[in-house]
């Protein structure tokens, strides 16, 4: 039985050099051109998060995670392959920061919560919840085109935040996230069926919305960056025919202040927050506070 990291609201293996003056703080501060481009477009490209050294740390858990993980049950969810279609695979697991300690530690890298923070407005940073996507080579599986923020209603208001980084070179071959620009604009859209058919988001979409996707971006990243996106902004990502692998992890996060909409576990295994009442405690610690 694995110990469960979440009853530890810092860094457990100090994979993270963690700033000890406000100079240090600012190395990791985005510009203000970034920040406008995150709002106009509703994502943020090419952060750099993670070096070769913790990326090696970070793959090696995946691994083990990914072909020694399926009867942990620490993990919120656990799929093996969420893919509704047989020719692929999307392996897809929710809950990771409980189980090593790499993958916990990564909430408190200084480059991810301080540019959350600012894509927040300058708001205190409180964790939702972590996922990994493994697209295996030759095979792997689409993700369709959605919000994010459309499977996550049962917490008010909108104020959260997406951070998808890359441990592989993510590129157009092996399945990145591309991006509608300026969705993040259009409101709340039904939700489509994650792993199913990439484009069954537009039986939901006016014709000029449609329109909006011959301006959609990919975004290729390089192992190591990361991309953040507002949970609204429309995204998704084919599939993997290249011979290589295309494995990433991801941060969700919210403004402190984020309350439960619901009566039901707001995750499998974590006790009820009721309608209402703050999001915090355990399983959602305050990241980051400001400095
Ligand atoms: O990894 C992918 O292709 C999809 C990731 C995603 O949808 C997300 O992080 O919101």
């Amino acid at each position: 039985m694995h110990e469960d990291l979440s009853k530890f609201h810092q860094q457990v293996a100090n994979l993270f050099p963690w700033p000890t003056t406000a100079k240090e703080w600012d190395q990791y501060r985005l510009t203000n051109d970034q920040v406008n481009f995150f709002n106009e477009n509703g994502y943020l490209p090419g952060i750099k998060m993670i070096n070769e050294n913790q990326l090696e740390i970070l793959r090696e858990e995946l691994f083990q995670l990914i072909n020694n993980g399926r009867d942990n049950s620490l993990f919120y969810e656990y799929n093996s392959n969420e893919s509704t279609d047989p020719k692929t695979i999307l392996f897809h697991a929710l809950g990771e920061w409980r189980i090593t300690k790499g993958l916990h530690d990564v909430l408190w890298n200084p480059a991810f919560i301080i540019a959350a923070s600012q894509l927040l407005g300058d708001k205190p940073v409180r964790f939702w919840h972590d996922q990994i996507f493994y697209k295996p080579a030759k095979q792997g599986g689409v993700v369709a085109w959605h919000q994010d923020y459309s499977y996550w209603t049962r917490t008010k208001p909108i104020a959260h935040i997406t951070c998808w980084c890359a441990l592989d070179d993510a590129t157009e071959e092996n399945g990145c996230l591309q991006y509608i620009p300026g969705s993040h604009k259009w409101g709340l859209l039904p939700k489509p069926v994650i792993a199913g058919d990439l484009h069954g988001i537009r039986e939901f979409l006016s014709e000029e919305q449609k329109k909006q996707f011959d301006n959609a971006q990919f975004a290729p990243l390089k192992a190591g960056e990361a991309i953040f996106h507002h949970s609204l902004t429309l995204h998704g990502s084919g599939e993997n025919k290249s011979s290589r692998p295309r494995r990433a992890f991801v941060i969700n996060a919210f403004a402190d202040g984020v309350v439960s909409d619901s009566n039901e576990p707001l995750l499998a295994g974590v006790p009820v927050v009721p309608k209402g009442q703050k999001m915090e405690g355990q399983f959602f610690p305050l990241l980051f506070n400001g400095i």
